[in-house]
């Protein structure tokens, strides 16, 4: 009779991954350890061609606007935690099927070869682990020890699993439709105990059987782990400022409930429906190449200078909040963000202005740039020129007065004015001198090389609700929304109305140099269909671009409308 092969393998190594998937999970709420899906797509993400990631990205950005998603930023993370998870399951289905192929072409016992081959899996996950985030990995050995443990139980199982099917052999329906009894044909591969109920059962329904079993074990630990862990919906078991080990202690409110913005009571008001000026913490936008954010304990954080220095030193972050603070209002896009998108935000930000840190450096004369990188290996590289051109150039450790919350780059993270998100490195811990420029992350990747913001601006409302009738004139509409041109500033914003002529809509004050500007057009409208159309000019004079290009490579440009019907 025929002994399982690769297609039984590769099911129940489907089911026993979907199993293991639970428990990592569960394990990853209860006591940290690595979840082994989310970093083997990190790891991809980071070996595989960057045209390849790149193509998944577009794609993925595109399909979410195109059916109207939501949040690109939430619902792309959330697409790929689902890839990560296909990914996980149809490489444990491959080593399931082949694990089952060879098993059954060399006889013999099934238990201890799988289990072998399930821990070997396991030191490739851990190696995995260890790659994608070196620094965050809390204890190696017992993360060693576990995936070891979890993975030769995994491996076991599908030994059992095979021996099992050895052992009961697929029941043929007899002429006269009955099945017969199934006869142990195979002493080679059973391993010998419950004969007497194993005989009863073919392997269709064994199958089913472990199928309800490893479902019960996988939604049992999903819903452990979702209910352990604070970023997955659940209760939430630590505050916005994400690593914990903070000086300002728990009872200090963010900067901007206990402060008015900067800009309060600016002539022009907000057109009702515009977004908020000031991003609220947890609405402001998240990118970066982890499926979970890294976290670092900020006790023992050290921010490592060496290269082309007189001597290699380190910093702690109560070494860098002792330099005296520098705070800036700043709005961060992300190049990927698409025209009118949500990858964009305003926060307040806190730090060093790199020109104060210099100094202490202790740079040698052939230093020319800085080459900063992060705990998730991600790294850019800014001219030491640039830093000594602005002191708006930071090391920035707080966001609205709050330490870094823990996705937005907790314990440091780097500002440079007028640039794309990409150019903005999280979760800094080295900065390493060097004499020449290199591409960083994504210019390595096929991104711009210099990455400078585009001028961009977006109706946010068409209040028809709040029309209005003052007496003064026309009864209007209030239309408002944002203009955005890194940190040159926004000089101009003027909307036309169909084919009419472009008119200008007035400027609210902005919270800094560095920000977004909040627009608005009290519009004397008429009854009908209309179409709405925004464009911009930078502080500097140049007309936002209105030619449509994609995200990629240099950011996305181009005009936005909207459509009334009044
Ligand atoms: N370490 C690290 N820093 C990073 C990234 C990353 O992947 N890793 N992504 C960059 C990108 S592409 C953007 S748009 C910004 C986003 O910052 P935010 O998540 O705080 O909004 O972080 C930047 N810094
Ligand atoms: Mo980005």
């Amino acid at each position: 009779m025929r002994r399982p092969g690769f297609l039984s393998g590769a099911w129940v190594g489907a089911l026993l991954t979907a199993a293991l998937t639970g428990v990592l999970f569960a394990a990853g709420g209860l006591a940290g350890g690595p979840f082994v899906p989310f970093d083997l797509f990190d790891w991809l993400a980071r070996v595989l061609p960057g045209p390849v990631v790149t193509f998944g990205i577009d794609t993925m950005v595109d399909a979410i606007v195109l059916l109207n998603l939501g949040s690109v930023s939430e619902v792309a993370k959330t697409a790929e935690q689902v890839l990560a998870l296909v990914i996980f399951l149809l490489g444990g289905a491959s080593i399931g099927g082949a694990t089952f192929a060879v098993l059954s072409r060399r006889g013999g016992a099934s238990l201890r070869p799988a289990a072998t081959t399930g821990a070997l899996v396991g030191v490739l996950a851990f190696l995995v682990g260890l790659r994608v985030n070196p620094a965050v990995q809390g204890a190696p050995l017992a993360s060693l020890a576990w995936l070891l443990a979890a993975f030769a139980g995994w491996g076991a199982a599908l030994g059992w699993a095979h021996a099992r099917l050895v052992a009961t052999p697929a029941a043929k329906p007899r002429p006269d439709g009955s099945r017969r009894d199934t006869v142990r044909e195979d002493p080679a591969g059973a391993s010998g105990t419950g004969e007497g109920t194993l005989a009863r059962l073919d392997r269709r329904r064994f199958l089913i059987r472990l199928g309800g079993a490893t479902a019960l074990v996988t939604v049992a630990g999903a819903g452990l782990g979702a209910y352990l862990r604070d970023d997955v919906p659940g209760p939430r078991r630590t505050d916005a400022s994400g690593g914990g080990a903070s000086g300002d202690g728990p009872a200090e409110l963010p900067w901007s409930q206990r402060n008015p913005l900067p800009n309060e009571g600016a002539e022009v008001a907000p057109a009702p429906g515009t977004r908020p000026e000031f991003t609220p913490l947890e609405e402001h936008y998240r990118i970066d190449i982890n499926l979970t954010p890294p976290r670092v304990d900020g006790s023992e954080w050290r921010l490592r200078v060496d290269g082309l220095v007189q001597e290699a030193r380190t910093f702690g972050l109560e070494d860098l909040r002792a330099y005296p603070p520098m705070h800036q209002f700043v709005t961060l896009a992300c190049i990927s963000n698409p025209l009118g998108g949500d990858l964009i935000g305003t926060q307040r930000w806190t730090g060093v202005s790199m020109q104060q840190l210099l100094p202490d450096m202790g740079l040698r004369d052939a230093a020319t740039h800085l080459r900063i990188s992060s705990v998730d290996g991600f790294y850019e590289i800014v001219a030491i020129e640039d830093i000594l051109a602005d002191e708006r150039v930071m090391l920035c450790y707080a966001w609205d007065g709050r330490p870094l919350p823990q996705r937005n780059g907790f314990p440091l993270r780097v500002y440079v004015p007028d640039l794309y998100g990409m150019k903005q490195p999280k979760w800094i811990e080295r900065i390493e001198a060097i004499d020449t420029w290199q591409e960083g992350y994504w210019v390595d990747r096929g991104w711009d090389a210099e990455a400078r913001m585009r001028a961009t601006s977006v109706i946010d409302t068409v209040a028809t609700e709040s029309r209005i009738t003052d007496g003064e004139g026309p009864p209007r509409i209030p239309v408002g929304g944002i203009a955005h041109a890194g940190a040159r500033g926004i000089s101009r914003v003027e909307v036309q109305v169909d084919d009419g002529p472009w008119q200008e809509a007035r400027l609210r004050r902005p919270l800094s140099g560095t920000t977004w500007t909040l627009w608005r057009f009290d519009w004397p409208f008429e009854e009908g269909s209309h179409t709405l159309t925004v464009r911009c000019v930078d502080g500097e004079g140049n007309a936002q671009i209105e030619a449509r290009n994609p995200v990629r490579p240099s950011g996305a440009t181009g005009l936005l409308s909207e459509n009334v019907t009044l």
